[in-house]
């Protein structure tokens, strides 16, 4: 914990002005501290800013300390030309005055080209605060650190900081549609305003790269995977150099989908085969057409056979050739490609949980050294919770980058408080056993496991034209905290969340303390009243918005959901042992054989992996059926505390935030009760067993919940009809 640490200037903290707020500033609130003890400390230690070199990051960086101080102290930072007493220095280490150097060479050794150091020295006997980095890049990161401190009332006087990512492709992967619908988005319409680009600059797009660059994110995708090769064309990529424009001085690169019948539609070929030499040649052309316009393009993004998408395999060829010849294209400009495996089939018989792994695994060592397959955390598809996707080391000769969903497709929208950090962290955390012990999911992630040399993650963005972004306030924090972790993976998401806290709300420590205990419990009940104990892929299909366990009329079959329950009169979960689909097989023998057996499964797996009797012993001596409703009502209740710790908050936060999130915490604990009720009732046609007397009787019998429709639920985009 490092509150203690957080709070030392707490005792002297004022009232706090609590204007409305629409939640547009996200964590980057630079308000005016009120206590002046508090205001004397930093401002002490910042009498000037000494300025070493200049170019377009350093401009902003610098012009984002200055507004943060003048937020923060009610005044501006002056300037000087030679360093004082007490200046903030600010340089990369070829710009700063040699005579500073020595002070930092031996932090130099322990940072990378993006990382930075903070570091109060002294010059004789001046002392004054350096921000340095090998790059404009690290600078921006430092400065933004070194603001975050301030919002966290952290003591600067010895300050003494050095950080760097672990991760070098740390993008965000919007499912934006050029008509801007957003796939699986819940906060509005897309940012991205194509009909008045390349013209319209907004300041969205300025603020949308601070807040990026503020937790080291130095990617965006702009555009859906489901794609279209619209953006292509020189029309569109003149709209996609003026973002590329603003958001090149935050450090941040610009990526899109490619669509990989492209060549058919964009241009004039009669195929898209990517062994055709003239297909190649029009990649190789639209290429160089993009990096004339864009000379720091980051590269494309594909989804491939998936879902109806195009691919390679329409030509017999494999994703191999399909990822090498794309990155033949980029790689003269030195770009990547981040080529998907989240692939599955119709046609395949096999458990869905397994094909992905089934058809890549074999092409380990395969591709380019500039693609990157990327997976998604799980084996099916951004489930509430999953065990970690078992590509996950098994591809050593492979550069894996992780696909994380911050957008909540399957867990509540943009209605339900869920913290997904703790999520995150969960999978990052797994032990994947490939190399013994402690070969963690984060370790793959970071290279670090089998020395790659490319490494990536990816969250699909939740981020819309919503006045505050996200549209749930507490939205943002998973915004946040993705960041966070995709710079380091291995943070802890309890700091996240009381950084995230106070830098968005205040730093009193009876809030921060109350709603980080309620933001780490969040996701667990998002579990516990959708689909606890290991079962997935139980929501109403199409929208995925609320309960739809008895859908089974799908043509096809793994999108409905009792393939994934499989509930019988014996019992309900999907028996991936060896007497099943055999999915277990996929993971390294500590697991597999751990969780071969029920009794050794963890707890939270055991429908994922088990088919397991409604009468089944459980650990605590009471049924299956017995703790399944168990769990659905501890969901309930866990929504219930949520709802009594916020109403207690309101004294903390401004009206706007305060009611808007009490209103949709009403929403959350009205659908947790649906979710309860709805799939109970459903499993109870199967157990034929008495549900237990702590379960409230249902309001609706079980013919109300599965006649609901929502045929305009949001997030549905035009891709998929
Ligand atoms: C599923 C979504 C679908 C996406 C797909 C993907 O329902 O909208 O296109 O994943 O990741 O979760 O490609």
């Amino acid at each position: 914990m490092t509150k203690a640490v957080s709070f030392i200037f707490l005792l002297f903290i004022s009232p706090f002005a609590l204007h409305a707020q629409t939640g547009y500033d996200l964590w980057l609130q630079y308000d005016k501290i009120e206590n002046e003890s508090v205001k004397e400390e930093y401002t002490e230690q910042l009498n000037n800013l000494v300025l070493y070199g200049s170019g377009p990051t350093i401009e902003v960086a610098v012009s984002e300390f200055k507004n943060a101080y003048k937020g923060f102290f009610e005044g501006d930072l002056p300037k000087a030309l030679s360093i004082q007493k007490n200046s903030l220095v600010i340089g990369t280490r070829e710009n700063l005055p040699s005579y500073v150097l020595p002070s930092l060479n031996s932090d130099f050794a322990n940072i990378n080209s993006e990382g930075y150091i903070i570091k109060k020295i002294f010059i004789g006997n001046t002392p004054a605060t350096v921000i340095t980095a090998n790059t404009e890049e690290g600078l921006l990161y430092g400065t933004f650190r070194l603001i975050r401190e301030i919002q966290l009332r952290n003591n600067i006087q010895e300050i003494a900081l050095s950080d760097s990512p672990k991760i070098q492709i740390r993008v965000l992967n919007h499912w934006d549609n050029l008509d801007r619908t957003v796939e699986r988005g819940y906060a509005g319409f897309s940012i991205w305003d194509w009909h008045h680009l390349p013209e319209l600059i907004k300041p969205e797009y300025v603020d949308y790269a601070r807040a990026n660059a503020s937790i080291g994110i130095n990617g965006t995708v702009l555009t859906n995977v489901n794609a279209s090769s619209v953006v292509l064309t020189s029309q569109y990529i003149e709209k996609v150099k003026a973002l590329a424009d603003v958001f090149r001085p935050y450090g941040i690169k610009v990526y899109l989908t490619a669509r990989f019948s492209s060549p058919i539609e964009a241009g004039d070929l009669e195929t898209a085969d990517p062994l055709d030499p003239e297909v190649k040649q029009w990649w190789k052309d639209k290429a160089d057409e993009i990096y004339a316009e864009i000379p720091d393009f980051g590269g494309f993004l594909v989804k491939a056979n998936s879902e109806g998408q195009p691919g390679p395999n329409n030509y017999g060829r494999s994703h191999v050739d399909g990822a090498n010849m794309l990155a033949e294209a980029v790689a003269p400009h030195d770009g990547i490609v981040m080529w998907r495996a989240f692939v599955y089939s119709e046609h395949d018989p096999e458990d869905r949980a397994k094909q992905a792994y089934t058809e890549f695994v074999p092409f380990d060592g395969q591709f380019h050294d500039n693609v990157l397959v990327q997976v998604k955390n799980g084996p099916i598809d951004f489930q509430p919770r999953e065990p970690f996707h078992p590509m996950f080391g098994a591809m050593p000769n492979t550069p894996l980058m992780m696909e994380f969903q911050i957008t909540q497709e399957y867990l509540g929208f943009s209605s339900h408080l869920v913290y997904l950090p703790k999520m995150f962290e969960e999978t990052l955390d797994e032990d994947t056993f490939v190399q013994g012990e402690g070969s963690t999911v984060a370790e793959v992630i970071d290279g670090s496991l089998a020395n790659k040399k490319l490494t990536g993650m990816a969250g699909v963005a939740n981020i819309g034209t919503a006045k505050n972004w996200t549209e749930h306030p507490f939205g943002q924090a998973n915004w946040y905290g993705f960041g966070r972790l995709a710079w380091d993976p291995y943070l802890d998401s309890e700091e996240i969340a009381e950084e995230w806290l106070q830098m968005t709300f205040t730093n009193e420590e009876e809030f921060v303390n109350e709603m980080t205990d309620l933001l780490m419990k969040s996701r667990e009940a998002v579990v516990n009243y959708m689909t606890p104990l290991g079962l997935h892929h139980i929501m109403d299909t199409g929208h995925h918005y609320g309960p739809g366990p008895w859908v089974d009329d799908l043509g096809r079959p793994e999108w409905n959901p009792v393939y994934y329950h499989k509930a019988d009169s014996i019992g309900v979960g999907f028996d991936r042992t060896t007497s099943g689909s055999d999915a277990l097989a996929q993971y390294a023998d500590p697991i597999a054989e751990k969780y071969e057996s029920i009794e050794t499964t963890p707890e939270k797996y055991l429908l994922w992996f088990h088919h397991v009797p409604w009468d089944y012993q459980m650990e605590n001596g009471h049924t299956l059926w017995y703790n399944l409703a168990a769990k659905y009502q501890e969901g309930v209740e866990d929504v219930e505390e949520m709802v009594e710790t916020w109403n207690n908050m309101e004294e903390y936060v401004d009206d706007q935030r305060f009611e808007k999130t009490q209103m949709l915490l009403q929403i959350q604990l009205k659908e947790a009760k649906w979710w309860r009720n709805a799939v109970l009732l459903y499993f109870q046609q199967f157990s034929e067993m008495e549900l237990p007397e702590f379960i409230p009787e249902p309001e609706h019998d079980l013919e109300y919940y599965q006649a609901l429709e929502f045929p305009y639920a949001p997030g549905i985009s035009p891709t998929w009809h």
